[in-house]
């Protein structure tokens, strides 16, 4: 079957949806249930609806866009990714996933393809930790991975450019998402598959010259808050000795991250603190109390957990040490994820059929398709992004580069949804 895709339209959709930002281009900030991000919402249901797709919100905000297949009652192929961007990010990370697979169904559509069963497109909901300080809410949800007490207990994240702790009920509702959080559960039948297209985020795909990579295993995502509580005081007048500054000890625990992560000796172990909130923040005043954001990660759970226990401990070392307290509360702590082999196959054989060179490779970043892998046999598909940067506003993908991996989205769409 011969389907062309659109890059022109696509190229522009990607323009416009990059438009509904809290900052000037070229940034995308793009907070979950942000003004921008309804905005953008709205402008993309449009498109959904232009192309025919039948669409339903759930109580978190996940949109589902349906191309009814000719016998509706099987279990739906899905596809689909996140539009929402962390503060100062690009344009491509998400959106290609989200655009890219409408695209691949209107090629489709237009070549005529009938699928036997649905094609359903997810638009999920809080992909970023950054407003609710975890991520992947809404595929958290639907796979039932986060239990309903999160409705109250997820809060804004202070450090969130909406910081008014609000919870994540008051903030869904008030953006016109009602019900339950379990009204969002969806069944382990509900998908047959589940693929997900998104850029690489790294820079192994650029470097070797390959177009797209198919994702094996998905990192194990950990997240904690360290707080530091010490003794606060006049920076003049309070000599040094006996001082428990907060903030000194925090620069300890940052550096034994490092040194951590670092010691498993495995590429795989990540670790970062991205977060350094310091109180009372003022030049004249030693920091009475600190929290950092941990962000924890690797392939082996196991090797990931080892990791923390080192982090535990140069905890328990420097609090004695320099007598203060330290606490450190769970986030999430998550199981990896391995893509399926058929779902693997079945994307190889579509490069093949659409000679796009392929490689397989780990995904070090997390995406909504760690959780979708508890509901569904799922697979992921990366294209190059260049330099490897992401989380920027100068990521970029080429229209070639998003073309080819559209292309063999359709082509594997139309597959899985003719069986
Ligand atoms: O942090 C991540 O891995 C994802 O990009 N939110
Ligand atoms: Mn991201
Ligand atoms: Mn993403
Ligand atoms: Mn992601």
């Amino acid at each position: 079957m011969n389907f062309k895709i659109d890059q022109q339209r696509l190229n522009r959709e990607l323009d416009t949806l990059a438009s509904f930002s809290a900052d000037p281009a070229p940034a995308v900030t793009r907070v979950v249930f942000s003004e921008q991000d309804l905005a953008a919402r709205a402008w993309i249901k449009e498109r959904f609806r232009e192309a025919g797709l039948t669409m339903r919100d759930d109580a978190v905000g996940n949109t589902f866009a349906r191309w009814a297949g000719a016998n509706p009652d099987l279990p739906a192929v899905g596809t689909g990714s996140h539009i929402d961007a962390i503060p100062h990010a690009g344009k491509f990370d998400g959106t290609v996933g989200v655009l890219g697979s409408l695209e691949a169904i209107r090629a489709l559509q237009a070549a005529g393809f009938k699928p036997r069963r649905s094609i359903e497109l997810v638009l999920f909901t809080a992909e970023e930790p950054t407003r609710f300080g975890i991520g992947c809410l809404g595929s958290r949800v639907i796979s039932g991975s986060l239990t309903p007490a999160a409705d109250v207990q997820l809060r804004e994240a202070s450090a969130g450019p909406e910081g008014h702790g609000q919870t994540l009920e008051s903030v869904r509702k008030s953006a016109g998402f009602t019900g339950s959080l379990d009204s969002a559960l969806l069944p382990q039948n509900y998908f047959s598959a589940f693929i997900e297209l998104h850029i690489e985020q790294g820079s192994i795909l650029e470097s070797e010259g390959v177009s797209v990579g198919l994702v094996s295993d998905i990192a194990a995502p950990a997240a904690f808050h360290i707080v530091i509580e010490g003794e606060g005081g006049h920076a003049g007048a309070r000599l040094m000795p006996g001082r428990k500054d907060a903030l000194c000890a925090a620069a300890e625990i940052i550096l034994a991250v490092e040194r951590s992560v670092l010691a498993t000796g495995a590429t795989d172990t990540v670790g970062t603190v991205g977060i350094c909130q310091v109180h009372p923040g003022a030049m004249n005043s030693i920091p009475s109390r600190v929290q950092l954001s941990l962000d924890l990660r690797d392939t082996d759970a196991a090797r990931r957990d080892a990791a923390l226990e080192q982090i535990h401990n140069a905890c328990g070392e420097i609090a004695s040490r320099r007598r203060v307290a330290i606490k450190l509360e769970t986030i999430n702590a998550d199981a990896p994820a391995q893509s399926s082999p058929e779902i693997v196959k079945a994307l190889k054989e579509a490069c093949d059929a659409e000679a796009v060179s392929y490689r397989t490779m780990v995904s070090r970043a997390y995406h909504d398709t760690l959780f979708m892998a508890r509901l569904a046999p799922v697979a992921m598909m990366f294209i190059p992004c260049k330099g490897g940067v992401s989380h920027r506003p100068d990521e970029y993908s080429s229209p070639e580069q998003i073309h080819q991996g559209v292309k063999v989205l359709a082509r594997v769409l139309a597959g899985l949804s003719a069986i």
